[in-house]
């Protein structure tokens, strides 16, 4: 039976939504996360030493990184095709989008949601006002419009089909999706990006999608002193309005 170690708000969404995807049987062990601190209980540390999530385990293997374990799972058990063929054009795009997820997209947000916090920390009072300077100039020097590149980028990308590698929905899409879903939840993603707008909603509607959310619970977490932005929702025929789900007033 394949066990997925879930931690609330966290990127093992991404793992459970391709599990749902793929209409595999497996089961969830819920952490939680520490109320004050936002890091995972020791109870992750019990099953891997980094004590992060996504934690899979399957045939009496563990293996940690959402990237691997959404590779893994599709060596062993694609049935739907979310992969590109590895010669083809569209692997290549693939294969750039699993890594950018993790290797650019989300430090960008990572730094961001780390400088925010810093920026709101108690500090004395007599340091309190160079803190805050100083942390809001490196946010708006580097830290966002770096993002802002990133994600205009992003934008243009998505235009072309509204998914990241060739016409279809693939495992590249839950990668990045889950890391923009993060990004717009902080309010990152401007207003004036419709192509990712589209692409979330588009997600969001997705019965796998939609199933996921349900078992995951929470899905982003927010910046202290700020409400998450809710999800978005670009204009729909009447039809697939009336019958779309709304948003989970969790998030
Ligand atoms: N690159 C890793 C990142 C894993 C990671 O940082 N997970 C976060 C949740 S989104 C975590 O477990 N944080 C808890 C903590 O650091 O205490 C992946 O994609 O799996």
């Amino acid at each position: 039976m394949i066990t997925l170690h879930h931690l609330e708000a966290s990127r093992s969404f991404r793992i459970i939504w391709l599990l749902e995807e793929l209409e595999l049987s497996y089961q969830i062990e819920r952490h939680e996360r520490h109320p004050e601190t936002m890091r995972a209980q020791s109870s992750l540390k019990a099953i891997h030493p980094l004590g992060k999530a996504p934690v899979l385990c399957d045939n009496g293997f563990t293996l940690i990184e959402s990237g691997a374990i959404i590779e893994y799972l599709l060596n062993r058990y694609d049935n739907r095709g979310l992969r590109p063929p590895v010669c083809s054009e569209d692997y290549l795009r693939y294969s750039q989008w699993m890594h950018f997820a993790e290797g650019s997209l989300m430090p960008s947000g990572l730094l961001s949601l780390v400088l925010s916090k810093m920026a709101n920390a108690r500090v004395p009072f007599f340091a309190r006002s160079i803190v805050k300077k100083t942390v809001n100039s490196t946010l708006d020097s580097f830290v966002i419009p770096d993002l802002n590149v990133k994600l205009d980028y992003l934008d243009t990308e998505l235009g072309n089909t509204g998914w990241f590698c060739g016409s279809h929905f693939s495992a590249a899409d839950i990668q990045m999706g889950f890391a923009l879903q993060v990004l717009h939840g902080r309010g990152l993603v401007a207003d004036n990006l419709l192509n990712i707008k589209a692409f979330l909603e588009a997600i969001r509607l997705r019965p796998a999608y939609q199933r996921a959310k349900e078992k995951a619970g929470l899905l982003t977490l927010s910046l202290p002193g700020k409400n998450e932005s809710p999800e978005p929702t670009v204009a729909q025929p009447a039809e697939e309005a009336a019958t779309s789900v709304p948003a989970d007033e969790t998030r």
